[in-house]
């Protein structure tokens, strides 16, 4: 997969509060092309297997649960830089250290709550288009 490709979930409060429509637009709007996308709920084994990575961390099984809580929408986007524009688009973890006129500023409840997740990496990257999307599901 190329590097300019990047993954992104907007989180269980955010589809439920009907963020997602402006979630979306803010994030065509800031450039990117959706590849691909979806809109489905993770069980709890889906959602530890994605966040693997954070097995270890204390907030594992509230994060885990809190992601198969509900419908979410990944997507796939396309631009250069992908990755790490996207995480400038997104801002910090934590809304209360967001920048403004972030997505997690704007839409974010708190840190574990943070309404929209996106790859650390290229590498993140590709393993998280694939967990979400087979190829022919891509554009
Ligand atoms: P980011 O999503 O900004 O890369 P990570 O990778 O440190 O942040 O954390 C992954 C996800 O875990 C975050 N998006 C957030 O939902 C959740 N998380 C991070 N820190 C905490 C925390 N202290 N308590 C609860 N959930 C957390």
């Amino acid at each position: 997969m190329a590097a300019d490709k990047t993954l992104t979930i907007i989180k269980p409060y955010a589809v439920k509060k009907r963020n997602l429509g402006a979630i979306l637009a803010k994030i065509e709007e800031s450039g990117f092309r959706f590849c691909a996308i979806k809109t489905l709920q993770l069980n709890k084994q889906d959602a530890e297997a994605f966040y693997i990575e954070h097995k270890d961390r204390p907030f594992y099984d509230e994060l885990t649960d809190f992601m198969s809580s509900g419908p979410v929408t990944a997507a796939i986007l396309e631009k250069e830089n992908a990755v790490e524009d996207f995480r400038f688009l997104i801002g910090a973890t934590d809304p209360s250290e967001a920048k403004e006129g972030t997505i997690r500023k704007m839409f974010a409840t708190d840190k574990a709550h943070n309404a929209i997740h996106g790859s650390d990496s290229d590498e993140s990257a590709e393993r998280e288009c694939d967990f979400f999307f087979s190829k022919r599901e891509r554009l």
